[in-house]
């Protein structure tokens, strides 16, 4: 699907060709930008603190939880919010999107809801403190492992978001979509690679290292996002600063190792760090390896944020 006029400009650009995917291809992006996220990390304890019935809409329903997730060096605790559309109960359950936030667990919107899913949430930071020397350890601390990032650790967070949500009444956790803005974008479309549980991958405003292309030049590179964000990727990926063109791989690989399940990508007009026209076009390479509505994407007018519109468009996608 590509709902909106696409600028004139963007019809000319190149497109890469996408080489045939194997399975070593999601080792490869491992290797060499992310760090392989570590089996384990056991749900042992969810308890449920709090239950609000109409916070939203109608009888809408939210629901407060602190999970125990046992690590091989000690146990990560969480504070997830579950957002239940009306009418969700343990006879009825509904599909999930499990996505990390930014500011302590904030609200969908009421229509998010009213389109049928729950939407699973926790703090980011809570898994992995988004600082390159942090003053409190993350879950990478609790793993004997060699060198994963950040957005490797956030994304192993939504893996085990997923397990949280098999264990909430009311919540459905096949069918699951993944879905995430920016940094938490990349960390989405990363889950999405390793994790073959969720349906649908949604990937929004992520730009550098999450849907948009190395090798189209626009926005944020390699030299700028590993020297303000080293912790996020494994050291040896900044070696590639300023010479994205000896990268083993493109990111229109890492979308098409996700098909056959499905892949949503949006983009922002006025994203320019986040280069839409290189995220539009990885989209475009790795059409051939998904099936007829097997990956999806929008541009809307605006800057880097995820909007309702951005959920809105994605979740309809995801309906198809
Ligand atoms: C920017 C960063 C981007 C993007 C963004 C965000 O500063 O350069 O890669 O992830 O932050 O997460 O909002």
């Amino acid at each position: 699907m590509m709902s909106s006029p696409l600028p004139e400009a963007w019809q000319c650009a190149g497109v890469p060709s996408l080489p045939a995917i194997g399975p070593d291809v999601v080792d490869e992006f491992a290797r060499t930008i992310y760090g392989r996220t570590p089996e384990g990390g056991q749900l042992t304890d969810l308890v449920l603190r709090s239950r609000d019935n109409g916070v939203l809409s109608g009888a809408a329903d939210r629901l407060r939880h602190r999970a125990v997730i046992a690590c091989p060096l000690g146990n990560l605790e969480l504070d997830t919010v579950t957002h239940l559309p009306a009418g969700a109960s343990a006879e009825h359950p509904v599909p999930v999107v499990v996505a990390l936030n930014f500011k302590s667990n904030e609200e969908p919107s009421a229509k998010v809801l009213k389109a049928g899913y729950a939407v699973l949430t926790v703090d980011y930071q809570q898994i992995e403190p988004d600082d390159p020397a942090p003053a409190a350890p993350g879950v990478r601390a609790l793993f004997p492992t060699e060198s994963w990032g950040a957005v490797a650790a956030w994304a192993w967070g939504l893996s085990r978001l997923l397990d949280i949500a098999g264990s909430i009444d009311g919540v459905d956790p096949e069918g699951a979509i993944v879905l995430g803005h920016s940094r938490l974008g990349k960390a989405a479309l990363w889950a999405g690679a390793q994790d073959e549980r969720f349906a649908v991958t949604v990937t929004n405003g992520s730009g550098c290292c999450g849907a948009s292309l190395f090798r189209h030049p626009g926005g944020e590179d390699i030299a700028a996002i590993t020297t303000k964000f080293p912790h996020w990727f494994v050291p040896s990926f900044s070696t590639y600063a300023g010479n994205e063109s000896s990268l083993p791989v493109d990111q229109h690989q890492l979308l098409a190792s996700i098909a056959p399940r499905r892949v949503y990508v949006a983009s922002a007009e006025d994203d320019a760090w986040a280069d839409p026209v290189g995220e539009y076009l990885a989209v475009v390479a790795a059409r051939p390896a998904f099936g007829p509505n097997g990956i999806g994407y929008h541009v809307r007018p605006g800057t880097h944020d995820l909007l309702e519109e951005d959920w809105l468009h994605a979740l309809d996608f995801a309906k198809r």
